[in-house]
């Protein structure tokens, strides 16, 4: 079938985006009604509250702040806890990145997580019985977003391979897909047709084991509000940000290779495998440097290089010998 889709598919907020392009567009905003709550790139700056009655009451709250996991920390400073909790992508809650009030209306609980596909028995979690059974640990990791923007965040969560081991995988399984709820009474994003929702994403079976491979359950010492991706959310520091996808409903234990949301979008852009590499050019910007996101105005963000695969090169880089032939930095 043939989708028209509208111009708006695009992942549009890019920090290539030449400087006196924000500061007309924060100039405009500035000078209307509803300024504030509209701007998209210097969102971060306007909003106090970072924390919702919905995490505060979290059921498993008493299991923060969890114990940092000192292997993986990183030497840039920590983003700071406003801004990773405004500045946000979440198309479900809209195109901007001020979707942080917006997703407030995601129901947090009851939460169930489906385990299927090629499994020795297929699973039906509760949320808080699932994570009462994981390791929780704390990490900081870099996260690199495809539009050229970086934060360093302390995420608190659980190996995924825990989560696969759980699951018994068929041996002949080759890959893990994942799937956010879908409810547009509750994300108005979602009745944005031309999208392909639900958002799903996939890893293959070794990229699910790796150590690195984190399932998030909190933010900065405690349970994740909505924007970030609560109650469960995926982690892959050396991929680009939009494989790290939020709010999982369903692990599809599989072995044909998944067609994630942003590649059945525009698979010229957004692939499979979305390593992070500084000599592949998005086909419409440099991935060369990556803006630290901060507070204020993105006049004062600093550019830095980027880094194959983020910085996290000793890690994954074993598991792509002998996939050279793969689009593997796209
Ligand atoms: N379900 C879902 N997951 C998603 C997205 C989304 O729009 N929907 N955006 C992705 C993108 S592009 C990025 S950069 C990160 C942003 O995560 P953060 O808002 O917690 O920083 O989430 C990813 N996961
Ligand atoms: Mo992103």
């Amino acid at each position: 079938m043939l989708i028209k889709r509208p111009k708006g598919w695009e992942l549009p907020e890019s920090a290539a985006t030449p400087e006196h392009v924000y500061m007309n567009r924060r100039k405009f905003l500035a000078g209307s009604a509803t300024s504030i709550g509209t701007i998209g790139l210097g969102g971060a700056a306007s909003i106090g509250s970072v924390r919702t009655a919905a995490a505060l009451d979290d059921p498993t709250a008493d299991l923060y702040p969890a114990a940092r996991n000192e292997t993986y920390t990183v030497e840039r400073a920590l983003t700071p806890e406003e801004v990773v909790t405004t500045y946000n992508n979440f198309y479900e809650f809209g195109s901007s990145k001020n979707v942080h009030e917006a997703s407030q209306s995601l129901p947090l609980r009851p939460w169930q997580v489906a385990i299927d596909g090629m499994v020795e028995e297929e699973m039906l979690l509760d949320i808080d019985e699932l994570i009462r059974s994981m390791p929780l640990e704390e990490r900081v990791y870099r996260l690199r977003c495809v539009e050229a923007w970086a934060m360093t965040v302390p995420w608190t969560g659980f190996a995924m391979r825990h989560l696969v081991e759980r699951a018994r995988p068929l041996s002949s399984a080759k890959y893990v897909r994942m799937e956010t709820f879908e409810d547009p009474e509750v994300a108005g994003g979602q009745k944005q047709h031309w999208y392909p929702w639900p958002y799903v994403e996939g890893l293959t079976m070794a990229e699910a084991m790796n150590d690195l491979t984190l399932l998030v359950t909190g933010v900065y010492g405690q349970p994740a509000p909505p924007q970030n991706g609560a109650p469960l959310r995926l982690m892959t520091p050396w991929k680009y940000g939009f494989k790290s996808i939020k709010s999982i409903v369903r692990f599809t234990i599989t072995y044909e290779r998944p067609k994630s949301f942003w590649e059945e979008i525009q698979a010229a852009e957004y692939g499979f495998w979305a390593n992070i590499n500084p000599e592949v050019p998005h086909p419409r910007w440099s991935q060369a440097e990556e803006r630290i996101i901060d507070e204020g105005s993105s006049l004062f963000w600093d550019k830095v290089p980027s880094q194959l695969y983020n910085g996290y090169g000793e890690f994954v880089a074993d598991m792509y010998t002998g996939l050279e032939d793969e689009q593997l930095f796209m």
